[in-house]
């Protein structure tokens, strides 16, 4: 490097900082660090793979949904899931990466999504859990990434929010009718709950001190809060629910801390968080194989899109010209 390229990139560095420091975006054609650029392609990416893969779960219940209008809520959330994960492949091209790459980084096990989409769907109930604690997770921490430092996954995240909430509020609506209904549906909410807890308490990631990226994230803003910090949000705001819900939360640890100002909670199995992330959750296998599948029996939809809009180009081109 001549020190002319090094005087630039000091000076490009320096741009970089003041731009974090006075709270402002990083937008695609800025300079960029890096490793900032591949802490947004990682974090992006296993953000959007989760969306998409996460609609294998919901999915499943969607043939069997309980009423017509519970099925088409359900149908409209799922295609909503799809949506976000198309901002987010979007938001996630404009770092120099494209939407094939990114596939395929994901079903050669190179590229992670969110370890809560490993469980199993048993129940109908599992939909409302789903969406009351899946979705409620989500948003608490997606809140948080409408103020993240890069500017195309911000604004993604605004929209994203918006939908996610509606999700959330389906998800309770449906705890709340069947934990309001027999003993056979309040039993099946019950037994939803103990189920997904954990998982959903777990899907914020590792303990601060264990996990690797969040200082550094933090220092770019690209994390405003850290794991515990959100994880502790969702806990003291998801108890009063399931109080109102009248369902009790499998924690014998979850106490309400008065010198805290905070639920105190229980020890997270973090030996079986690990094993979902390293590919040995109940589901793992199914939900990459399905996803590997559907990408491949799609190839020729994806194949004649592009044909079509070559040849519709074309065709403008010719009218264009015309004119
Ligand atoms: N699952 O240093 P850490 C939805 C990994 S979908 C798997 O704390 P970071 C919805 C982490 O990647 C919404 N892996 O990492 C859709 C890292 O490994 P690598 C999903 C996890 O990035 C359908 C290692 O552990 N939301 O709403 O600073 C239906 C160390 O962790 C997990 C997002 O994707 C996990 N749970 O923080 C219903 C949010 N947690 O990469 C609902 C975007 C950690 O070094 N992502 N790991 O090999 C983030 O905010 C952050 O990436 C995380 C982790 C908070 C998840």
């Amino acid at each position: 490097m001549t020190v002319t390229d090094e005087t630039t990139e000091a000076a490009l560095q320096e741009r970089f900082d003041a731009t974090l420091a006075d709270g402002r975006k990083i937008e695609p054609r800025d300079w960029m660090p890096e490793p900032y650029r591949q802490t947004m392609i990682r974090q992006i990416a296993q953000h959007a793979h989760s969306e998409v893969i996460g609609q294998q779960p919901e999915g499943n219940w969607i043939t069997r949904a309980p009423t017509l209008a519970r099925k088409a809520v359900l149908v409209a959330k799922v295609q909503d899931e799809a949506g976000h994960g198309l901002y987010l492949y979007s938001a996630c091209e404009t770092l120099g990466i494209s939407r094939d790459e990114l596939n395929r980084r994901l079903h050669e096990g190179r590229q992670k999504y969110s370890s809560i989409f490993n469980y199993p769907t048993l129940t109908w109930a599992d939909v409302g859990a789903i969406g009351w604690l899946v979705d409620g997770a989500a948003i608490t921490n997606q809140v948080m990434l409408t103020r993240t430092s890069y500017g195309p996954y911000a604004r993604a995240m605004i929209r994203i929010c918006k939908e996610e909430s509606f999700h959330q509020r389906q998800g309770f609506e449906i705890m709340h009718t069947l934990a309001t209904g027999t003993d056979e549906q309040r039993a099946m909410a019950q037994d939803a709950l103990d189920r997904w807890w954990w998982p959903s308490i777990s899907m914020f990631g590792p303990p601060d001190a264990e996990s690797v990226h969040t200082e550094q994230s933090v220092a770019w803003g690209i994390k405003l809060e850290t794991n515990d910090q959100l994880r502790q949000k969702f806990v003291d705001q998801t108890v009063p629910q399931a109080d109102y819900l009248g369902l009790r939360i499998p924690d014998p640890d979850l106490r309400w801390n008065e010198e805290r100002g905070h639920y105190d909670f229980g020890a997270i199995d973090w030996d079986d968080f690990w094993k979902v992330v390293r590919g040995d959750g109940p589901c793992n296998r199914e939900r990459l194989e399905h996803k590997r599948a559907t990408w491949e029996a799609g190839a020729w939809v994806r194949e004649a899109a592009l044909a079509h809009a070559a040849k519709k180009s074309g065709r403008d081109t010719t009218t264009e010209e015309a004119r």
